[in-house]
């Protein structure tokens, strides 16, 4: 009743007074993808966003102070493609044609993610829907029902999820690398092309989630993002329901919009909804010169999930699709693997707030991180030293809680015991591992709790890479 009568002003103040939909903090688990242009030739050396393709072809120079000569992509496309192939070119390879959008939602079903983010336009300009202004700004077919796939990718895929009861969200880049009309007037490209494009998406396809990208190249202002955020929350069909994230504007992260948001990053964490987003390996969009070993491994994964959902925020997880539209298989397999953990420990997860305390762990004991940096410690992470077998040592816990009860959760199977320092549950407290269901046997200590774990066969072990504990 409250949403319906509450009219929100073009303001921060106004606009930030808007508590985040509720689903998106319990959902914890989401499914980003990187389905673009830079799909086709999909690749940047090592440790590089490979979505960044056109970028690097043009800029000639790389992020990452020392570590690349810059002219790496140009190198790799003159090879490949010829000095005088253009990006633009790229668009008759984007064929998608064996882009099936209800086996994705399948997967992304059984990956146990409650949301999706796709990418409708990253800062290439290329959308994803049947865009007349993407088309015309380029002055080129420049959207896919025009070019590649002569298909609306966002709508089909958009229909799949919903169908499979998936929240579906977009992420939208709000500037444009090349786009004439941006470099030539900024003010006319956000009325005449960002806009209608926002609001096209929205009328259309009503989203769950928007969350725009490429904030940092202009002020809030410039982007009239309070302007369209009070129209999204007062006047638009997905008025009461949609979810935004905090790129609005220059500076403008972890201050104003909705929910956080948080890159490759360790230590977050917020008295507000937020989310961590980064790929399986180094980058966003598919990156074929990838090996296996830049993917983290299944345990990391959930780990990684535990970590921030224990620090009361959610995971954003990459995606990157080629252009033929299939996803590749090891990613195909990861989340599979997550979502086979989730089966069995989503008790702890879904619908949970942070505990008084995200993470006890033993000095010298937690020395593993996730490849591409960013999370799995928070802010420990920071302070340790690397071991890259993430099997061994591993003594840390994490907690995770839901009204009264507690879940505790381990990377390793105890031996014999599990000893959770600074609680005092009450008397009748019953302890028990998810999967198994059987109350433990359990004391009280001076300053904690013991439990009593039996040796488990394998046929008995509940699942791998992470066991949970109960206390109810
Ligand atoms: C960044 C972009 O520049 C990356 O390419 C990626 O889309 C990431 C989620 O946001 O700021």
């Amino acid at each position: 009743l409250m949403a319906q009568t509450k009219k929100y002003q073009p303001t921060w103040e106004s606009i930030d007074s808007r508590p985040v939909p509720g689903w998106f903090e319990n959902g914890k688990f989401g499914i980003f993808i990187h389905w673009g242009m830079y799909s086709v030739p999909a690749w940047a050396p090592k440790g590089v966003y490979a979505e960044w393709y056109q970028h690097w072809l043009q800029s000639k120079s790389l992020f990452g102070k020392g570590k690349f000569t810059g002219t790496e992509v140009a190198d790799y496309h003159k090879k490949m493609f010829g000095e005088n192939f253009s990006y633009y070119q790229f668009a008759d390879q984007f064929k998608a044609e064996s882009f099936e959008p209800d086996a994705w939602a399948d997967l992304f079903k059984k990956s146990g993610a409650r949301y999706v983010v796709l990418t409708s336009k990253h800062h290439e300009g290329f959308a994803l829907w049947p865009s007349k202004e993407a088309s015309k700004a380029f002055g080129r077919p420049w959207n896919a029902m025009d070019a590649g796939a002569k298909r609306d990718l966002l709508g089909d895929l958009t229909t799949a999820v919903k169908k499979t009861g998936l929240k579906m969200g977009y992420y939208y880049s709000l500037y444009e690398w090349y786009n004439p009309l941006y470099k030539q007037d900024v003010n006319s490209y956000v009325d005449n092309h960002m806009m209608p494009q926002l609001k096209e998406l929205v009328n259309n396809y009503k989203p769950d989630i928007i969350w725009p990208d490429g904030e940092w190249d202009q002020t809030d202002t410039t982007w009239k993002s309070r302007e369209f955020l009070s129209w999204l929350y007062n006047d638009s069909p997905v008025k009461d329901s949609i979810v935004v994230n905090d790129r609005w504007g220059k500076k403008a992260r972890h201050k104003h919009g909705g929910y956080y948001t948080t890159e490759y990053e360790a230590g977050a964490t917020f008295n507000k909804p937020w989310e961590e987003c980064r790929g399986i390996g180094y980058s966003f969009g598919y990156n074929r010169n990838e090996d296996i070993s830049d993917y983290n491994s299944p345990q990391t994964l959930v780990l990684m999930l535990t970590d921030i959902v224990s620090n009361g925020g959610n995971l954003l997880l990459d995606i990157g699709p080629d252009a033929h539209g299939k996803i590749p298989p090891i990613m195909q397999e990861r989340l599979l693997q997550v979502g086979k953990w989730l089966d069995v420990n989503g008790e702890a997860i879904y619908d949970t707030r942070k505990w008084k305390q995200a993470v006890q762990w033993s000095a010298g004991d937690r020395n593993w991180k996730p490849k591409g940096g960013g999370y799995v410690g928070g802010d420990f992470i920071l302070k340790q030293t690397v071991d890259p077998d993430p099997g061994f040592a591993v003594k840390e816990i994490f907690f995770t809680s839901k009204g009264k009860d507690v879940y505790a959760i381990v990377p390793r199977m105890p031996e014999g015991k599990l000893v959770i320092k600074n609680v005092t549950p009450a008397t009748g407290t019953t302890v028990t591992m998810l999967g198994i269901n059987k109350p433990l046997k359990w004391k009280q200590l001076k300053d904690g709790i013991e439990v009593a774990v039996p040796k488990l066969s394998v046929n008995e072990v509940p699942c791998e890479y992470a066991y949970t504990f109960k206390l109810t």
